[in-house]
């Protein structure tokens, strides 16, 4: 082998390096690992700051492909030292011989593709260029410290340290006036033991962090148990969780049990010493802003509890950005130092710094000298080690030139343009989000498949297409927009690097879905990649994930749970389980009032209820019909929907029980549709509505119910109506159409559901009257404005977009909505789905439009 052209080169002797450097040999393949320290270990050979430890268990934050480490090497305590982890990846590459494989001390200068050789040159900082196949950036996630963004940084002439660059020999600060300016992890760590050493302390904080009382010691008991007990068990629960550590999703809401059970839940929580540990108590933290309320005001409450100074305990407390929105700390006795006589804190928002002196610090009014001053202002987190240097792809493009605006990848572990480049929890991966070191070993995983899978298959380069990148860039952001991350700035979403693009850089689907996305990508061909080689070229194109994270989670739920088909059901069983799965779901918003009545249909009175807005009448009413085919369902079935319309509106709504099938077949359900709407209409100003303003909506069978109505009102004399929402409707039963085969199955609402509800309604005969399918009518011009909201993972989606197309067509002024990601039920979620927000804004503030 020639060492200066190789079939792999991989930047970076971390954890990450280490493992793929073993797996690359055990696979036959020639590599060389380009490191710049002089040992193995990165963040660990580099963070040597006072105080450094891991603040994930050491029982999850080891290597699990070498089952011999586990007896071999034993932890001294639950949350490691920095020393002690640096020691095991020491071992780690002395017992499987990869320091061998290691160039210390070389740094990657340049790296160019060529689309002639199909190779990749690397230039080192010894001046050596070295030919590979792949590249592979193991450079971590948190490895390139920020650059100084504080007036005056060079001018200080005493000793500076940063703590991601801390010297190997240690400092010592005894009798010294330190200043540490930061209060992110790092410093929350190293303040404590600075304090321990130093004659006077000053910490600079611009932003206070949630911090949770590490409680080091032995490892934590529960945990040692199920590892002794089925090791392998423990470790592919955590490979499938959400962060990569064995934890139980909670299924409690944070606003569902009172504040005193809440407090002790969080309190057994907080003595845990866990990182994850509190954000795990309730299932809402991360999406909902009243329930992480809940966390961060137990947290608060504990430091006013901790700190003696009221003002300093202000001063530390977090407030205006959500518990675990920026990193939380862990700590041993961080809180505890600000009681010291010799620390003071300094609040940047009031006393900012003018400039860094040669001798010290000005800030506020006051200058300050100090022997020594600290920098733990963090990293350009994710991107910044990877376009440290100029990675060259196809046509000249620079890494850092395509990802300007926001890095563009597939999986986190590629990027179009940039063929047999690999990243390592690269930006769109979970990484940082999760046990890192989960999360190496899948990629390493991953990547190692992939190549002897090319091999296996003669292909010289793999490449992302842009519609499975762009694709997965709108999967991660859909994931970002249902979490409260994207309004905090912190150096998730690029914040704390002035000039960054604002997005959140991690993957925050989870682990668990990310393993499975990403094997999923394989076995379906290496999906949204394009792979060539000297005999073939093969593409296979596509999107892996377009589906609404909370709603796939919500159909993982209903998988589970075995429930048997409701087309197994007799109408009365079907109407009794549908009745039962509406009495546990949230009620939906409170309204001004709720008023159960009856009105005259077609055939006898139908029960309705009415849902009127706090705000002074007279208002707009929209006449509701719900779902459930025709078959069940009722006034009260869509209650949480009519509420949402009701509030986010600001109309009255009244929700119509027409008759149901089988007892009452087609025409029925329209006709009585019709009646409610006449009645309605004639008595509104005595229900204190506006006469003038009368709308229809209805979802699915409901929107079928109410395009009927609309339909018979235009030729039969009116009412005259001010617009139509219709909200994934069945429109067409005379035939079959694309969806009902794309969305056969897995979405809810399935094709052999939807034919069951027919045969109950209506003859197949009947089904081409436009009374039942009203996407037949011959006519769909002078119908009133129209809201069509069809859902992508939905049987009934090409109806009812065939259904808008067609008014749109006639003349007939048409929103129309396509809910990516969404299926026939998801969008009527209420206070469940937060992706299912966004929709039902949009149908509500038609409903506004309607009514001017
Ligand atoms: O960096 P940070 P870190 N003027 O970015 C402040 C991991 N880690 O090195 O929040 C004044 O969190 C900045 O203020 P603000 C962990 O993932 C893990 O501490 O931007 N202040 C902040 O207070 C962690 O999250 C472990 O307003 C300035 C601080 O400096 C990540 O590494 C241990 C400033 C930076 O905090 C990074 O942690 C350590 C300025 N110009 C780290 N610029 C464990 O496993 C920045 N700041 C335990």
């Amino acid at each position: 082998m020639s060492r200066s052209d190789v079939d792999v080169v991989v930047v970076g002797a971390g954890f990450a390096g280490l493992y793929l450097l073993h797996e690359l040999r055990e696979n036959g393949f020639s590599s060389r690992v380009l490191e710049t320290g002089d040992d193995v270990g990165g963040t660990w050979y580099w963070n040597r700051y006072p105080g450094a430890r891991c603040d994930i268990s050491t029982t999850d934050y080891q290597f699990t492909w070498d089952p011999e480490l586990h007896d071999e090497w034993s932890w001294s305590e639950k949350h490691a030292t920095q020393p002690e982890i640096l020691r095991y990846a020491q071992h780690v590459a002395r017992k499987h011989d990869l320091y061998s494989g290691i160039d210390f001390e070389t740094r990657v200068v340049g790296a160019v593709w060529s689309d002639e050789s199909r190779k990749w040159t690397i230039t080192t900082s010894k001046g050596e260029n070295i030919t590979c196949r792949h590249y592979v950036m193991a450079t971590g996630c948190l490895s390139m410290p920020k650059e100084p963004d504080i007036p005056g940084t060079d001018r200080y002439k005493g000793p500076v340290y940063v703590t991601g660059r801390w010297p190997h020999d240690g400092v010592d600060f005894t009798g010294q006036r330190v200043a540490v300016i930061g209060t992110g992890s790092s410093a929350i760590q190293s303040i404590p033991l600075i304090a321990e050493q130093a004659a006077e302390l000053v910490v600079f904080q611009r932003t206070p962090n949630f911090s949770v009382p590490a409680h080091n010691g032995p490892q934590p008991a529960d945990r040692v148990a199920r590892l002794r007990e089925d090791r392998g068990a423990y470790e592919a629960e955590a490979r499938l969780s959400t962060s990569g550590v064995p934890i139980q999703p909670s299924t409690t809401s944070a606003l569902a049990v009172a504040p005193d059970t809440a407090r002790e839940m969080l309190e057994t929580a907080w003595q845990r010493g866990e990182l994850l540990a509190l954000g795990a108590t309730f299932m809402d933290v991360g999406i909902s802003r009243p329930a992480n309320e809940v966390v961060s005001d137990f947290i608060r409450s504990k430091i006013a509890s901790i700190v003696k100074d009221p003002k300093t305990a202000e001063l530390l407390s977090p407030r205006g950005y959500p518990f675990g929105t920026k990193r939380p700390c862990m700590d041993t006795n961080y809180y505890q130092t600000f009681n010291l006589p010799h620390v003071r804190l300094v609040d940047l928002n009031t006393d900012p710094i003018r400039s860094i002196t040669e001798t010290g610090i000005d800030f506020g009014s006051e200058s300050r000298e100090f022997d020594a001053i600290v920098y733990a202002t963090g990293f350009d987190a994710m991107t910044g080690a990877i376009v440290a240097v100029d990675i060259e792809g196809r046509d000249g493009m620079t890494l850092k030139k395509k990802w300007a605006n926001g890095p563009l990848t597939y999986l986190g572990l590629t990027s179009v343009g940039f063929p047999n480049l690999f990243m390592i929890t690269g930006p769109g991966s979970p990484s940082v989000l999760s046990n890192m070191m989960v999360s190496i070993e899948q990629h390493v995983e991953w990547i190692r498949d992939t190549l002897v899978s090319m091999r296996e298959e003669g292909f010289e380069t793999i490449e992302p297409t842009p519609r499975a990148e762009e694709g997965w860039r709108a999967h991660c952001e859909d994931c970002a927009s249902i979490t409260l991350f994207q309004d905090t700035n912190s150096w998730y979403m690029g914040a704390n690097v002035p000039g960054k693009p604002r997005v959140l850089f991690p993957y925050i689907g989870g682990v668990g879905r990310y393993r499975k996305i990403c094997d999923e990508v394989t076995a379906r061909g290496f999906l949204g990649f394009e792979l060539t080689g000297s005999v073939a070229t093969r593409c296979n194109d596509g999107v892996v994930r377009e589906i609404q994270p909370d709603v796939e989670s919500v159909l993982e739920m209903m998988a589970t749970l075995g429930l048997p088909p409701i087309e197994a059901m007799s109408p009365v069983e079907a109407r009794a389980f549908s009745e039962a799965s509406s009495a546990v779901r949230p009620p939906g918003p409170a309204v001004g009032e709720m008023i159960d009545g009856s009105l005259p249909g077609e055939a006898g009175p139908l029960e309705y209820r009415l849902y009127r807005p706090a705000s002074g009448g007279p208002h707009p009413v929209v006449v509701y019909f719900h779902g459930g085919g025709w078959v069940f369902g009722s006034h009260v079935s869509d209650d949480p929907l009519c509420r949402d319309l009701c509030v986010q509106a600001d109309v009255a709504i009244v929700s119509v029980n027409y008759r149901h099938a089988p007892e009452d077949r087609f025409p029925a359900a329209a006709l009585d549709g019709y009646a409610a709407l006449r009645w309605v209409a004639a008595n509104a100003a005595s229900l204190g509505f506006d006469p003038a303003r009368i709308a229809v909506a209805g979802w699915s069978a409901g929107g079928n119910v109410a395009a009927v109505a609309a339909q018979m009102a235009r030729d039969n004399g009116g009412p005259e109506l001010r617009g139509q929402l219709l909200l994934t409707p069945v429109t067409d039963g005379s035939r079959q159409h694309q969806s009902h085969t794309d969305n056969a199955d897995g979405y809810i609402l399935t094709k052999s559901l939807m034919e069951w509800f027919w045969n109950h309604y209506a003859d197949p005969a009947d089904r081409s009257n436009p009374l039942a399918s009203p996407l037949l009518a011959p006519d769909l011009s002078g119908l009133p404005p129209a809201m069509v909201v069809t859902a992508q993972y939905d049987p009934l989606r090409d109806e009812g977009d065939a259904y808008a197309e067609a008014l749109s067509a006639a003349g007939v002024h048409v929103e129309h909505l396509r809910a990516k990601g969404h299926t026939h039920t998801s969008i009527t979620m209420v206070d469940m789905l937060p992706s299912s927000v966004p929709p039902r804004r949009a149908m509500a503030s038609a409903l506004r439009r309607f009514f001017g």
